[in-house]
């Protein structure tokens, strides 16, 4: 595939959505090419799903459910949109993907990193960003940023135990694969964040002649 793969990662109220802004205005000036997309949803059909998996409403949803209902989201996502825009050349910028799974169904829920794997292979067929941003924060800092801003969703509105934990699924990744995933400090203002995330994006694309 011509295209390059970047996605952003991290806890609830990291910034990743304020940073995905910057950089794909960035990026757009320079020239390239860039499709912006989020997890889940992205598509008609993979939206559908993150209503169905976001609203509070539905408590008796199971983790295996869940688990499965995201997973779904992304093989219709990765099909449908993410898949083509790379064959086109494009850089497809990401909020979430397949770490969020490892680290909130896995970290946080307790499902076994081999059955993530598994299901992730089945979902994207293979396909792994080129690069992953996680903009690590503390999880009280995090659900502090997004508190009062609208009603919690389903997942946001867990325990912060909970969310303590996915953070650490998120480094756990990060130490597993650190030529893939890149830690900036989310806690810094969001200029400096810029910063570091533009730098760390522009050298990706340079050391892949992009
Ligand atoms: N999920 C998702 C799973 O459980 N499994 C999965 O496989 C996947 C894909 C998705 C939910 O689903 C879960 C994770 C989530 O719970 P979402 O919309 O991606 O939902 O989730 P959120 O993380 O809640 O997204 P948010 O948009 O709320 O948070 P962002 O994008 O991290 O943060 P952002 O940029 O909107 O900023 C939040 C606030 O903080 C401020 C912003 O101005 C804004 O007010 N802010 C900063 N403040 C201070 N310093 C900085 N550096 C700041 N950066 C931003």
């Amino acid at each position: 595939m011509n295209g390059v793969f970047i996605t952003i990662e991290g806890v609830e109220g990291c910034g990743k959505t304020t940073q995905l802004r910057y950089l794909s205005r960035h990026l757009t000036e320079m020239g390239h090419p860039v499709e912006t997309t989020r997890e889940p949803g992205g598509t008609p059909v993979a939206e559908a799903v993150r209503a169905l998996l976001l609203d509070p409403a539905h408590t008796a949803m199971t983790p295996t459910t869940e688990l499965l209902l995201y997973e779904a989201a992304r093989a219709q996502h990765v099909s449908e949109r993410i898949r083509p825009a790379l064959e086109a050349g494009r850089i497809v910028l990401c909020d979430r993907f397949v770490d969020s799974t490892t680290a909130y169904q896995g970290g946080g829920r307790g499902m076994t990193w081999e059955t993530l794997n598994r299901l992730h292979a089945i979902a994207t067929e293979g396909l792994w960003p080129d690069l992953t941003i996680l903009l690590d924060v503390a999880a009280e800092e995090g659900l502090q940023r997004v508190q009062g801003a609208r009603s919690r969703d389903r997942i946001e509105g867990e325990p912060l135990a909970f969310h303590e934990r996915v953070r650490q699924g998120f480094l756990r990744i990060a130490s597993e694969e650190p030529e893939r995933v890149r830690v900036v400090e989310g806690h810094l203002p969001v200029e400096r964040v810029r910063e570091r995330v533009t730098a760390l994006v522009e050298e990706f694309l340079r050391s892949h002649e992009f």
